[in-house]
């Protein structure tokens, strides 16, 4: 098999978002957050979908597991030492809105959220981590849902853009690697997430999504503005999900629908967000749903925003391929990263039914590259697993090192295929609360921490196996897995 060396700089690191592991939710200032009212469990994506959710908490009825985290708030000293153990170039996390502007709305920042990123960010570059930085990710000020109704309200664009400007300006020296918006095509399957709509305020309205896109690919370019404006080197990304998506078969049919699925699950934000207009298929997609461009809110001004402000870089998640089938409809299906999809019955599927497909991150990359040619970020990939302390507090998940061996394999020969790629930084890598679920028991660290299901725990952290397996992988930049 042939690979390739890696890069001498190419960025090693991790992964986490700002509402999936700080906790201390109404600390020194910060206001709530949507998913501040998120429950834990399997209510969690069931809950926003009840035409009656009403974003309000009950903590009678449920746990909200954001409220703790894993207290990273209070241990991010202790946490980026282990880091810079694990020999980190760099480390992606997201900036918690609700805590630079508790409302959204607000006239001035929250100058103590502030300060808590400026002990984060100074943390980082004393161990000579590079900070990549997710202005917006899964998470908004609560307010900004209940009283305008999430991104589907062009006001957004200006609250979003007070929120870029303010940490921008305030980090660009410190930061040269940002990212607009975690996942922004994955309101296609949970609006909620990205965009804040629940059944109760538009999501089951399409023309809500696409408007609610528009707003943030306007929001974004804006950011992408600002940076620029304050320093040219900056390097500001879009971030999509990407699941590698295949055709059942060799009949026609299914390989449209798998072109179809693929413009419109993996590439149409990234094709705004990267080539600054909307491609050519966008009125075929809009089509299915009975809309029109026209239907959509926009001016000659946002359009224009658009074409002048691309991205920098693509980042992505990466964890599992999807098969498209619409010939049959009784194939076995599967679950997967916000969305499921038929069996492929040549993939392993994790504990959650995600499908573990190593030769689609090389896919993935070449094909994100054949059509950008622009440099690729994979900024999340891993397992999500069960993993139990031992008796002597040590983890050993060799599950979760074949899975990265073979995705970072997978990297080494996309970098042999030619494709460009800046860095690679895998998801949770200490324990930390699922998006979709809101378990502490779906696990990705290389780091444990000892805090389950319902809150209860110690906090403390201990290394797992992955841990000295990755720090190796670094040491040897990618030689020696
Ligand atoms: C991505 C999100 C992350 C993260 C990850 C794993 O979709 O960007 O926030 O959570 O998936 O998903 P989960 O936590 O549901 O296992």
């Amino acid at each position: 098999m042939t690979t390739q060396q890696f890069p001498v700089n190419f960025l090693w690191g991790g992964a986490t978002a700002a509402n999936q592991l700080e906790g201390a939710y109404q600390t020194d200032g910060k206001g709530l957050s949507l998913p501040d009212v998120l429950p834990a469990g399997k209510q969690r994506m069931q809950i926003v979908n009840q035409p009656d959710f009403d974003f309000s908490i009950d903590e009678q009825k449920y746990f909200y597991p954001n409220h703790l985290g894993i207290d990273h708030y209070h241990h991010f000293k202790e946490d980026i030492a282990l880091f810079a153990e694990m020999g980190f170039k760099c480390y992606r996390f997201s900036i918690a809105w609700s805590r630079i502007f508790p409302n959204g709305d607000d006239a001035q920042p929250n100058e103590a959220g502030l300060k808590f990123y400026d002990a984060l960010i100074a943390e980082c570059l004393k161990y000579q981590i590079e900070p990549v930085i997710t202005i917006s990710h899964y998470e908004m000020p609560l307010h900004l849902v209940k009283q305008y109704g999430g991104w589907k309200n062009k006001k957004l664009i200006d609250f979003y853009e007070k929120f870029a400007r303010t940490v921008l300006t305030r980090y660009y020296k410190q930061v040269k690697y940002w990212m607009t918006f975690n996942e922004i095509n994955s309101a296609a399957h949970f609006p909620i997430m990205s965009q804040g709509l629940a059944a109760a305020n538009g999501a089951n309205d399409k023309k809500n999504i696409f408007q609610a896109w528009h707003n943030q690919f306007v929001a974004s370019a804006k950011a992408v503005k600002i940076g620029h404006e304050l320093d040219a080197n900056l390097q500001i990304g879009c971030m999509i999900l990407y699941a590698t998506t295949y055709s059942y078969d060799a009949n026609p049919v299914n390989q449209v629908a798998t072109m179809k699925a693929n413009q419109e699950n993996n590439f149409f934000c990234a094709d705004v967000q990267v080539r600054g207009h909307y491609p050519a298929y966008t009125q075929s997609l809009l089509a299915k749903y009975n809309l029109q461009f026209t239907d959509l809110d926009y001016t000659t001004e946002e359009l224009e925003l658009l074409a002048h402000y691309p991205v920098d870089y693509i980042g992505f998640s990466y964890y599992m391929s999807s098969v498209e089938e619409v010939t049959q409809k009784d194939h076995e299906s599967v679950n997967g990263n916000l969305m499921g999809g038929v069996r492929n019955p040549f993939l392993k599927t994790s504990d959650w039914g995600w499908q573990i497909d190593p030769d689609g991150l090389r896919i993935a990359l070449n094909q994100l590259y054949d059509r950008y040619q622009k440099p690729l970020f994979i900024v999340e990939n891993g397992l999500g697993a069960h993993d139990k302390l031992d008796a002597n507090n040590y983890v050993v998940d060799d599950y979760r090192i074949d899975y990265l061996r073979q995705h970072i394999q997978a990297i080494g020969q996309a970098l042999a295929d030619g494709v460009d790629v800046m860095g690679y930084t895998p998801w949770g890598c200490i324990d930390l609360v699922s998006a979709s679920t809101g378990e502490m028991s779906k696990r990705y660290g290389f780091i444990y921490v000892d805090v389950d299901d319902q809150g209860q725990g110690t906090f403390k952290r201990y290394k797992k196996k992955s841990f000295n397996w990755y720090q190796q992988v670094i040491a040897s930049n990618g030689a020696n897995l």
